[in-house]
């Protein structure tokens, strides 16, 4: 590999305006300056704008800690074990019926239930609605009206608790999706099996597949009851519509969405944040009385064009919704709550982790688990846990000096300039580059143009001199460190995988070869 690939010292500190450019370079050298000036774009280009990040939080609900709380708690404790009483009663009730309903039924979650057997679990369904009594709901209003099945099979619902699925239960028992293991769960098994579930492993794209199928199959035949969806595909605070599942929108059938809202002063039955449903269950029956609203909206009939894509068709519906909640749509989803439950054992601010997921799965394709390595990268990068790097954090993580070339990679991942890097640019950041379509090619090239002999290895002088080429203030004992981190199996020489291994893991170096090397991709290939 020709060294004029190798970018030349000098020439970055003219381009940084440290040394005036010498009179006495050559030709090529100023044709390399200008090169260098115009091509102060990053070599990849300039990654997506990611939009202004969402000051809602919709996973997070403060808890109520004030005196009076607590001591209307204590007050109410004997009401609350007189609800528990009900509660159990009621619970083993239903079960009793329903496995009476269900009796002779060998197949329930496969063959729709006969006009006898729907009718006699609205015993079960009444059970349904004095559970929600005994938690408080004595009066539920409601607005609108359920469309028939024939003008709407499917009904989609916010979701906020484990309260909306109850009324769900009690007002239309329809069918919903559900993890297959659920079934055999003892008690919660045989309620779902009254709700002839269409099972789904969610581990497996194939049966989530299958599971898309079995929705449109039981949305076109009306001997099914309604089919329910609640496609944000978790609960939130109630102060936001997040991104949707597309599940419920890809039969491109008429939908009817249902709002659930539940106004409060003390106590949201929101799980967010509080310590799991019985710690909420236990808030709620040791309150006089809590309120829940629900409406109706009218039928929503997709678009040619959003038959064609249910991603602009749950978005048309998940707007409608948020608006008539009066609240803002954003596109987080369950991993900024897988991602935020990492963040807290990281001590990172629990906050900062929420990136609108569903923007990262649109723009790059982004899993849970490259977004928690990047995650605890970051988190090792901001010693100080508070939930922003700076310039001096990421040099100090890289182990390498503020060069016009580091600083042009911060500045990559400092989308709005605000000089710190939070974890949502960082994971964009690292993703843009990670997940760029030269990003393997790049990584080969950088592999070429450090290996000056060719022999497919690089040796400790060849790791050494590349870094000198790209820092020359870079003292010897770092560059040293840098290659004992690349050598792996500490066998004297970096390998090709242990090359390629370690940029894709830290994709930040590889921004920072490009950066200094901004002509790295279109340095003549070697024969
Ligand atoms: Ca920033
Ligand atoms: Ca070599
Ligand atoms: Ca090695």
């Amino acid at each position: 590999m020709a060294s004029s690939s190798l970018v030349d010292g000098t020439a970055v500190e003219e381009a940084a305006g440290i040394v005036e450019p010498s009179t006495a370079n050559k030709e090529g050298d100023a044709t390399d300056v200008l090169v260098r000036e115009k091509s102060r774009e990053f070599p990849l280009g300039d990654s997506p704008s990611l939009g202004p990040q969402s000051t809602v939080n919709p996973f997070h609900e403060p808890k109520n800690k004030s005196v009076l709380q607590l001591l209307k708690t204590l007050l109410l404790l004997p009401l609350f074990l007189l609800r528990v009483v009900c509660l159990v009663t009621l619970m083993a009730l239903g079960y009793v019926f329903i496995r009476l309903a269900l009796l002779g039924v060998s197949d329930p979650l496969f063959k729709p239930f006969n006009r006898f057997r729907r009718a006699s679990l609205w015993t079960v369904r009444a059970g349904a609605r004095a559970v929600l009594f005994t938690m408080g709901y004595y009066y539920i209003p409601v607005k609108g009206r359920p469309a028939h099945r024939s003008q709407a099979p499917i009904i989609v619902c916010n979701h906020i608790s484990f309260v909306d699925p109850i009324f769900v239960f009690y007002r239309h028992l329809p069918v919903i999706v559900s993890a297959k293991e659920n079934v055999e769960m003892p008690i919660v098994g045989v309620f779902l099996k009254a709700l002839q579930i269409i099972p789904v492993d969610r581990v497996s794209a194939e049966s989530r597949h299958h599971a898309a199928g079995n929705i449109r199959r039981r949305a076109i035949d009306n001997k099914w009851p309604h089919v329910m969806l609640f496609p944000e595909g978790t609960t939130t605070n109630g102060q936001a519509i997040i991104s949707f599942k597309t599940g419920a929108f890809s039969p491109g059938l008429p939908v009817q969405p249902m709002i659930v809202r539940y106004p409060h002063k003390h106590v949201n039955p929101c799980w967010a944040d509080q310590g799991g449903p019985l710690v909420v269950l236990f808030h709620l029956m040791t309150q006089f009385v809590n309120y829940m609203e629900v409406e109706y909206l009218p039928v929503v009939v997709p678009t040619l064009k959003e038959i064609r894509d249910p991603h602009e068709y749950a978005d048309r519906v998940r707007r409608m919704m948020a608006s008539h909640l009066g609240v803002s749509c954003t596109d987080h989803n369950f991993v900024d709550v897988r991602l935020a439950l990492a963040a807290r054992k990281l001590q990172q601010p629990a906050g900062q982790s929420l990136v609108e997921f569903a923007c990262m799965e649109k723009l790059f394709h982004l899993n849970f688990a490259t977004a928690q390595d990047y995650l605890t990268k970051f988190s090792e990068m901001d010693h100080l846990h508070s939930g922003v790097i700076t310039m001096q954090d990421f040099l100090k993580a890289l182990d390498l000096p503020h060069t016009q070339d580091t600083e042009q990679v911060f500045h990559l991942f400092d989308k709005n300039g605000d000089g710190q890097i939070n974890f949502r640019e960082f994971l964009a950041g690292l993703a843009f580059v990670s997940k760029h379509t030269s990003f393997a090619q790049t990584i080969k090239a950088a592999f070429k143009a450090c290996d000056s002999n060719g022999d497919g290895v690089l040796s400790r002088d060849e790791v050494a001199r590349s870094l000198h080429n790209m820092f020359p203030e870079l003292p010897d004992p770092k560059i040293s460190h840098l290659f004992d981190t690349l050598d792996l199996d500490h066998n004297g020489s970096v390998s090709w995988e242990e090359f390629s291994n370690f940029l894709q893991r830290n994709p930040e170096y590889l921004a920072v070869i490009m950066a200094a090397r901004p002509n790295l991709l279109k340095a003549p290939e070697e024969p």
